[in-house]
This record gives C-alpha cells, sequence and structure tokens, in this order.
C-alpha cells in the first residue's frame, strides 16, 4: 500500500499526542461461564479502543482473587508476555486459573506505578473484573478493600446489549463525589490463543471525544452508564486512590472496572 506524506505526518501527530486513555486490562473471553474450567487471563496495560501503545507492565504488586469472601493469592501463577498492539510491542503478564465451583470469582490486580514520561507522573490503576460461574451471585457487589475501586450495582457479567452499568467510586473505602471517570470500549478484541489485538475495529467513532468518553459520578461517587454495544467495556476513575505520590513524583491512582454486555438474541 503507498502511503501519502499527508498520512505519515497524521500517523505521526497521533502517535504524539495519543486521544485514547490508558487502560489497565484483565481480559478473558467470557463473563459469565456456564460450567467453569480453567480461565486464561491476559494482564495488558493498554488503549483499548484503538489498540495503540502498549505500555510495559512490571511486576505486579499484587494480583489475587475472592471467592465466597475468600482471597486466593494468584501472583505464583502470573508469567511474562509480549502483547503486540497495532504500533509496537510491551511487557504483559498472563495467569492461568482455575475457576470451577459455582458463584463469583473477583480478579484484583495492584500494577506496579507505570511513569508516563509525557505528564512527568506515575499512573497505577488498581483494575477488577468479575467472572460468575453458573449464575449463583456469590461476590459481585461487596466492596474488596482496595485503595482506589469501583463497587458495581449492577451485576457486571449479566449485562445484556442497552442496560445501563451502576457503580459506586471508592477511594480508600469511601465513595468519591463527582469522581471522573472514563469509559472504552475494547474495540480490537484480543485474538483467541495470540498475545496480540484483532487488527479489525468492531466500531470507528465519529471524533474523539468517542473514543475516550468522560463521565462524572454524582454527589455519592455514584455512577451510570447505558451500554450500546455488546462487548467488553472499560471504566477508569481518575486519581481517587490515596497514594498521590510515588518514587517523589505524582501518582494518579485509579479504579477500574470491566463489565460485558451481550445482544438479546
Ligand atoms: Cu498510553
Amino acid at each position: 500500500m503507498k502511503r501519502t506524506i499527508g498520512f505519515l505526518i497524521g500517523m505521526a501527530l497521533m502517535i504524539a499526542t495519543p486521544a485514547a486513555a490508558h487502560f489497565q486490562m484483565i481480559y478473558t473471553p467470557e463473563a459469565a461461564l456456564t460450567s467453569g474450567g480453567e480461565l486464561d487471563l491476559k494482564l495488558v496495560f493498554c488503549h483499548p479502543f484503538e489498540a495503540g501503545h502498549t505500555m510495559d507492565m512490571g511486576k505486579p504488586l499484587e494480583f489475587f482473587m475472592v471467592h465466597k469472601e475468600q482471597k486466593t493469592d494468584l501472583m505464583k501463577d502470573l508469567k511474562p508476555i509480549t502483547w503486540m498492539s497495532e504500533t509496537n510491542s510491551g511487557a504483559a503478564w498472563e495467569a492461568k486459573v482455575k475457576a470451577r465451583k459455582m458463584g463469583d470469582f473477583v480478579f484484583c490486580l495492584v500494577p506496579e506505578p507505570y511513569f508516563e514520561s509525557k505528564e512527568d507522573a506515575y499512573i497505577q490503576q488498581i483494575t477488577k473484573v468479575i467472572v460468575n460461574n453458573a449464575g449463583m451471585p456469590t461476590d459481585w457487589d461487596a466492596a474488596v478493600g482496595l485503595p482506589a475501586e469501583i463497587v458495581a450495582l449492577d451485576k457486571p457479567y449479566a449485562l445484556w446489549t442497552g442496560n445501563v452499568f451502576r457503580g459506586v467510586v471508592l477511594g480508600d473505602g469511601k465513595p468519591v463525589p463527582n469522581a471522573e471517570i472514563e469509559v472504552e470500549y475494547l474495540n480490537h478484541p484480543p485474538v483467541p490463543g495470540k498475545n496480540t489485538f484483532q487488527k479489525e475495529p468492531l466500531v470507528v467513532a465519529p471524533q474523539d471525544a468517542f473514543v475516550t468518553m468522560t463521565i462524572k459520578a454524582d454527589a455519592n461517587g455514584q455512577f451510570c452508564f447505558g451500554i450500546p454495544k455488546a462487548g467488553w467495556w472499560g471504566f477508569a476513575a481518575l486519581g481517587v486512590g490515596p497514594m498521590d505520590k510515588y518514587k517523589g513524583k505524582e501518582n494518579s491512582q485509579d479504579a477500574v472496572i470491566w463489565v460485558k454486555a451481550v445482544d438479546m438474541k
């Protein structure tokens, strides 16, 4: 394919000023399992709408799951992988985890703060994803006690397209009034069995404000988002955790949750 100068300049500008937000992802294809099994989790720090630049992750500080209020450490299950994005490759992690019992499995990741040189500051996205086996609810609506956390008010694995997803943003266990929340769609779902995103986007954004959507929590730290399309949606409440400094620089301690919607058919 012949690329014009204009195209190349456009690409250079896009790389220089990414519109998309950073999102820590814990990816697994299905949120609602029917018969359990071994989950293949991918931990990637990326830009999910555009599948652009993947940031290098350090070794996570904590990775665990909660099932029936029992916490299981998963640090020993982490294996380093290289994740290919549309534009680069980055250090990421994977874990194979058995989820055979009925109920909710709440996966929680506390990553090492990431130094964003463009902002001369750190970003630490404490991330949660909830997988259910066989429909029995057990843990989805309870706060885990993370320093920055979004607690679901709607089952994050039982959403039809067009439902709303509501959550409460907590910082240090307390609701964060008027929290700013970025929302992105996983527009290039990972290719099964490969450490990369699919090339083809599922949707095209008409303008940058649709790539990373920004919504606000209300005075009680509660937010609500109507889900327009099936797939995974990420929510990141920015700078809500108490650890606002790291290694002498600013640290944005964000709370991330991923939810999955499916079409009625
Ligand atoms: Cu980035």
